[in-house]
């Protein structure tokens, strides 16, 4: 099963953290979804190394550390002692793509490649291959709680055609506004990882985590062979 649900640690409640976690894990969740924030790459500060470390001691569900920030090799040699499973840095930071790659790698933590809506799509072709996962942003980075932007479908569909005749497939991940209205829109384009934060999980609307996150899992688990 390569389809997979995240939860954005970031919209939880942060002065209940570890009660949220013991939810999370209930729910079997099965990547704790970490956004990093400079105040540069994007104008937005959150979760730093304490924090995370505090977190990565707390569960066992494995850490996803999506870096929006510049300078990415300054961010990975600071996340990386908290040994998370991914590290995602943005393509649009990078001054050497494949440099941030191999060092992420060097540190034993599987490398993910981030895009934001407004990049083209082909600016990381040259890398998928060499990458476990690819980050497709579905709203600007920077704030929970955007609209969708439709116009990354299409990207999405670029992206699966580009990778469909390779060995080594990375999943593709979904970031934004994402929940039981454009999950379905994104499964059918053969997204895998789906990461929930305040449209779907984190909100006043009826029902338990449980919940919200079952009605995620049946729609996820229709999933697209490839
Ligand atoms: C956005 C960040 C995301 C958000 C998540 C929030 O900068 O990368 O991970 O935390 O998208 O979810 P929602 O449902 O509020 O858009
Ligand atoms: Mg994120």
């Amino acid at each position: 099963m390569r389809n997979k649900v995240a939860v954005s640690i970031m919209c939880a409640d942060q002065l209940n953290l570890a009660e949220e976690l013991r939810r999370l894990e209930a729910s079997r969740v099965d990547l704790l979804h970490c956004d990093v924030m400079d105040g540069k790459f994007v104008k937005n500060l959150a979760m730093g190394p304490y924090i995370l470390e505090a977190i990565k001691r707390e569960t066992n569900i494995p850490l996803d550390i999506h870096l929006a920030t510049e300078d990415p090799a300054y961010y990975i040699d600071m996340f990386a002692p908290i040994k998370p499973k991914y590290i995602s840095f943005h393509v649009e930071a990078s001054v050497d793509v494949q440099s941030n790659i191999d060092k992420i790698k060097q540190y034993g933590i599987e490398p993910v490649i981030a895009i934001s809506p407004e990049t083209p799509i082909e600016d990381i072709f040259p890398y998928v291959s060499n990458v476990s996962m690819v980050l497709l942003m579905t709203v600007n980075p920077g704030f929970s709680g955007q609209a969708f932007n439709y116009d990354v479908l299409k990207k999405l569909s670029d992206l699966q055609k580009k990778i469909e005749p390779l060995d080594h497939k990375p999943l593709i991940q979904v970031d934004g506004n994402i929940n039981d209205k454009t999950v379905p829109l994104l499964v059918e384009r053969q997204a895998n990882v789906f990461v929930l934060g305040t449209s779907q999980l984190f909100n006043d609307k009826p029902g338990s985590y449980d919940d919200k996150i079952a009605d995620i899992r049946t729609l996820i688990s229709k999933e697209v062979s490839m």
